[in-house]
């Protein structure tokens, strides 16, 4: 399983991020959820903002959730989500992926990007993957931040079938081959006019089929 640590501010998590991230477990069939972290932090705004997030990843099937590493709010329910799997905690650098895994694993200290009060030696953070055993069993993987994601391997063809939403509504496209750009009878820009599908999402669609980033 992999676990998308988000943050909507300090460091900022954007949609096209988030879609970049889940098109490639996708691709590789690996079960992602999105963890937001920093609840603690939340205004009303930021609640709100939280609450158009989780209703665009829950509708197309993803589990949302939202911790606060820094308080152990919520904890348990990752504790349990994580039991007996082997979890990649992933995201930008900042998010609180190392102090997630120093609550769900109280007995580690790992290094989080805090600069102490009593040392001056700066900022540690992970630069490596470590992987940690989980006393109620499995394992979880720390990793550095990732600062950009480019979208490998995909051919422009399949994109499609990484967006859960977009395959599931292209059955319905007049053409088996439509890339839903600009084709007649395309039910995936009709879904999008419709609101069916977010428009973020298929933002996040044109954007990764234009780049470099998918082979031709
Ligand atoms: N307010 C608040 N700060 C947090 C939370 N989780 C992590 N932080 C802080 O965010 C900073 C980065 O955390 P760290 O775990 O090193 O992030 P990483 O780079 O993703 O591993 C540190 O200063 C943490 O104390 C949280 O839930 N609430
Ligand atoms: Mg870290
Ligand atoms: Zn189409």
């Amino acid at each position: 399983m992999a676990i998308l640590v988000v943050t909507l501010a300090s460091p900022r998590t954007s949609l096209g991020f988030i879609d970049r991230f889940l098109v490639t477990a996708e691709a590789y069939d690996v079960p992602a959820v999105l963890v937001f972290n920093k609840l603690d932090l939340f205004s009303k705004e930021g609640l709100e903002i939280l609450q158009d997030f989780k209703d665009i990843y829950e509708n197309i099937g993803y589990a949302t959730y939202e911790v606060s590493a820094l308080k152990g709010i919520n904890i348990p329910v990752i504790q349990e989500l994580i039991t007996d799997k082997i979890t990649l905690i992933s995201g930008h650098s900042g998010v609180g992926k190392s102090s997630l895994i120093n609550a769900l694993l109280p007995d580690r200290d790992l290094r989080t990007g805090e600069v102490s009060d009593w040392s001056d030696k700066g900022q540690h953070t992970t630069t490596f993957a470590e992987m940690f055993e989980l006393p109620q069993g499995g394992f979880i993987v720390d990793s550095p931040g990732i600062r950009e994601l480019g979208v490998i391997d995909i051919e422009k063809e399949e994109l499609g079938h990484f967006f859960r939403e977009i395959f599931k509504t292209s059955h319905d496209c007049r053409f088996n081959n439509c890339r839903h750009i600009n084709e007649p009878g395309c039910a995936v820009i009709e879904a999008v006019n419709e609101g069916n599908i977010a428009v973020s999402r298929y933002e996040s669609y044109l954007s990764i089929y234009h780049n470099n980033d998918t082979r031709h």
